[in-house]
């Protein structure tokens, strides 16, 4: 029998070293490692075997079955290699320093503005999550202290999947799953996290309105953390992204998942503050709604509100590259018109 196993391998090495293709190499194995292969009928008959032949050969079939694979492995990268150079023999010559005459593409102005953030907070210790568009309502809502029946969902209407989940109204559906990955802040170490998203709302469409649109959370939570700390992010926030100082009034805001809560407007930098169609002639944006996280909120997340507060804010980031770049309307963000979003750097 080991005379066998012997031949066997010799047979083998004789048949691979004449294969020329991956058919070829695939054939071998079949016949030699496949269900009626010969090492498999070997390997079969090791239980009509005495205990003494049976370990001998046994050892020896092994052996030849990993030493078949290994083969068969690095004749198959052979063929790839032999198949690849023999392209690079066919190919034209190609010159890399020829410059290019393909049209190079650009970033979308959210994703500018967008990395723009990312990198501001994450100097100051924020990490950043990736919050999923398909939520369910229990995260979109009741997670954020917003139950059924609360008149809050009338103005974040959406668009629902047959499976009852739906697409999510606001990066705020990511406030929970954020918490309990995260779990309570230990102590001098708050939890600093920063989750952009694309956002879903079945809304009437204007210049300042659309049905997908982009915002950034941000959320703060720790031992001591106050509004203090919540004007002092807003305002590095602002004064970064647009490179200047910008006019912005703090007003009471509600929110069912903060208390208290804030709307941050912008000065209206198309108009000056004048009033135009963007700002509905107001003269102000809402950009930046923000506020003490509510306790329900904390403790639905895991996290205990007698020993822990924090702060939240979800910027319109559609609207803020609207200002960034002094684009009139919304519409333009999401048109795939190339020629208006190259303009952007
Ligand atoms: C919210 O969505 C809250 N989740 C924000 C928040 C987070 C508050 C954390 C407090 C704490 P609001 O519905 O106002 O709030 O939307 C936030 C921002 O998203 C708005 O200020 C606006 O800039 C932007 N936004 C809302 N709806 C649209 C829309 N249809 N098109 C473009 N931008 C929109």
């Amino acid at each position: 029998m080991l005379e066998i196993v012997e031949k066997l391998k010799k047979e083998f090495d004789a048949k691979l070293a004449e294969s020329k293709s991956n058919d070829e190499i695939e054939a071998i194995r079949i016949a030699y490692l496949g269900k009626k292969g010969a090492v498999t009928d070997v390997l079969k008959s090791l239980k009509d075997m005495d205990a003494e032949m049976k370990k001998q050969v046994g050892q020896q079939v092994n052996v030849l079955k990993d030493e078949i694979e290994e083969k068969l492995r690095l004749q198959a990268k052979k063929m790839e290699e032999i198949k690849y150079q023999m392209a690079m023999e066919r190919a034209e010559p190609f010159d890399f320093s020829i410059p290019s005459t393909q049209e190079i593409g650009s970033l979308h102005p959210i994703t500018i503005v967008q990395r723009q953030i990312e990198t501001i907070f994450k100097s100051m210790g924020f990490i950043i999550e990736d919050g999923l568009e398909i939520q369910t309502e229990y995260n979109n809502f009741e997670a954020v202290n917003i139950p059924k029946h609360h008149p809050a969902r009338d103005m974040q209407d959406t668009y629902y999947l047959s499976n009852g989940q739906l697409l999510k109204t606001h990066t705020s559906a990511a406030q929970n799953a954020i918490m309990r990955k995260y779990g309570a802040p230990k102590p001098g170490e708050p939890l600093r996290v920063l989750f952009p998203g694309r956002c879903f709302r079945n809304e009437n469409i204007d210049a300042s309105h659309e049905n997908t649109f982009f915002q950034l959370e941000g959320m703060m939570i720790g031992d001591n953390i106050s509004i203090s700390n919540l004007i002092y992010f807003m305002k590095v926030l602002l004064s970064e992204v647009f490179e200047r100082d910008v006019k912005v009034r703090l007003r009471p805001g509600f929110f069912p998942f903060v208390e208290p809560g804030f709307e941050l407007d912008i000065n209206c930098l198309i108009c000056g503050g004048k009033g135009c169609s963007t700002c509905k002639q107001s003269g102000w944006l809402e950009l930046l709604p923000c506020g003490m996280i509510h306790p329900n909120v904390l403790t639905m997340g895991g996290i205990d509100p007698e020993k822990y507060t924090g702060f939240a804010f979800g910027l319109g980031l559609t609207r803020l590259a609207m200002m960034k770049y002094g684009i009139k309307d919304i519409r333009v963000l999401n048109s795939g018109n190339l020629k208006a979003l190259k303009q952007f750097k």
